[in-house]
């Protein structure tokens, strides 16, 4: 799929330093080992219902990372999939009576503006479930031949064929070999834990005839009424959705990658059933770090498609609300925190950017050339990038960083500092708000 496009952030003088993140399989803040290139996955949208501030806020806080490794120096391989075939979308396209295909396309391309007016850097891969359905059946013969993924015989009224992947067997591989999965490796869960979120995040633990209650989907066999593909010798049908996220990494990006990324709400299933079928299908881990972002909520609840609680980027930028300022007051909550949307939090981020847009204004004037002639303004400027990078080098800390410009737009107001062009790059180029 085509992506969008957003500018490219400015160089700035010197070079970051190496970033620290919270891995969920390790439970700790680590360093992320890196060698010129890095690479990124994050898990993109199912596109049934427009961006909200908890998608917002995810793509954000990669893009956070993203523009903190392309300032460390390194080679940045993005990619982000968008769940364009899936039970959400069929059925809200069903509740709608719209086609399936143009209500994905449709949200899919209000995503890209919404990612665009929010300066987000696009991934070099945009990657549909659908464009994947012709790598991801073999990938599922293969799973199927080597005794880890199996065929279910209908009960209920259901077809016969529809593919599992065995946890079992596959968390049964050889544990010394390097890499090795076990159910539970990614979220550090027990099977009871497992169990109820399985249920809840689109995993079937009731279907009849599989030999875990928590093997997931890898194929569906087609059905009357829904959409189909070709799949070779597991008849024809749809892709599972972990397999998707999988064979999707697996042609575009290294193995291992650097960082998976998504949502606190995908750690389990979803990526720790990513992180079995890759090793099941290459011997090889997924990606070398976990990191998972908090949930966004609104009015005491997970803001989600499903409850209707949303507030949408879309509709802000309608009611000509800046996106910087969205972005904005996005970047006052640390990543992993799970947070509130309020009207307040909006009102303080424009008064931030209207506050920094004033100091950061170019300013020919006397005052400010007495200013900048005075003490220091130069160093106090490449002092304040210096936190900059710090504070985003451990864990992304968004807050501090910006933080860190509060102090140095207030000392500009009162004259004991210069604005700097240099405060104003790093402010575009690693928090990703252009003032110009
Ligand atoms: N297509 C799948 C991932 S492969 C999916 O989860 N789609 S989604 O549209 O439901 O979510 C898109 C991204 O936003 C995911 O990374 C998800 O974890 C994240 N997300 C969803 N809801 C929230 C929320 N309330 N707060 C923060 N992030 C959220
Ligand atoms: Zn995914």
């Amino acid at each position: 799929m085509i992506s969008w496009n957003s500018p490219t952030p400015p160089a700035l003088p010197g070079q970051g330093g190496a970033a620290s993140l919270f891995d969920t399989t390790r439970s700790a803040v680590v360093p992320v080992s890196t060698q010129g290139t890095a690479s990124l996955y994050v898990c993109g949208i199912t596109p049934y219902d427009a961006t909200h501030m908890g998608h917002a806020a995810t793509y954000v806080a990669f893009d956070l990372l993203n523009r903190l490794w392309v300032d460390a120096g390194l080679r940045v391989q993005y990619v982000q999939n968008v769940t364009d075939i899936d039970d959400p979308l069929l059925d809200r396209a069903n509740e709608l009576g719209v086609d399936w295909e143009e209500l994905a396309a449709g949200q899919t391309d209000l995503f890209r503006r919404d990612m665009a007016a929010l300066n987000v850097l696009p991934p070099d891969y945009f990657v549909g479930a659908v464009e994947s359905i012709e790598w991801l059946v073999p990938a599922v013969e293969q799973l199927v031949e080597d005794g880890l993924a199996y065929p279910v015989h209908g009960e209920g009224g259901e077809p016969d064929g529809d593919i599992y992947f065995s946890v079992d067997a596959a968390g049964a591989e050889p544990a010394n070999s390097t890499g090795a999965w076990w159910l539970g490796q990614i979220s550090g869960l027990s099977s009871e834990q497992m169990m109820p979120l399985f249920g809840e995040r689109g995993g079937d633990p009731g279907r009849g005839g599989k030999r875990n209650a928590l093997d997931p989907l890898l194929w569906r066999v087609a059905r009357a009424g829904e959409p189909q593909w070709e799949g070779r010798s597991l008849g024809a049908g749809r892709p599972g959705w972990h397999i998707e996220c999988t064979v999707i990494a697996q042609r575009f990006l290294p193995a291992p990658f650097t960082v998976q990324g998504g949502g606190s709400d995908l750690v389990f299933p979803h990526h720790e059933m990513g992180a079995g079928h890759a090793y099941a299908i290459s011997g090889v881990s997924m990606a070398d770090y976990y990191v998972h972002t908090g949930m966004v909520g609104l009015d005491g609840e997970k803001m989600s498609k499903s409850k209707g609680n949303l507030v949408l980027v879309s509709s802000l930028r309608e009611a000509g609300v800046e996106p910087a300022a969205i972005r904005l007051a996005i970047l006052a909550s640390h990543y992993r925190t799970d947070w509130f949307w309020t009207e307040d939090l909006l009102l303080e981020a424009q008064e931030r950017l209207s506050r920094w847009r004033k100091a950061m204004a170019p300013r020919g004037d006397a005052a400010a050339g007495a200013a900048a002639a005075g003490a220091g303004a130069a160093d106090t400027a490449a002092a304040v990038v210096e936190q900059m990078r710090g504070a985003l080098a451990n864990d992304l800390d968004a807050p501090a960083a910006v933080a860190a410009v509060d102090k140095w737009v207030q000392q500009v107001d009162a004259g004991s500092t210069a604005a700097s062009p240099l405060v104003r790059d790093a402010v575009d180029a690693l928090l990703g708000i252009s003032l110009r």
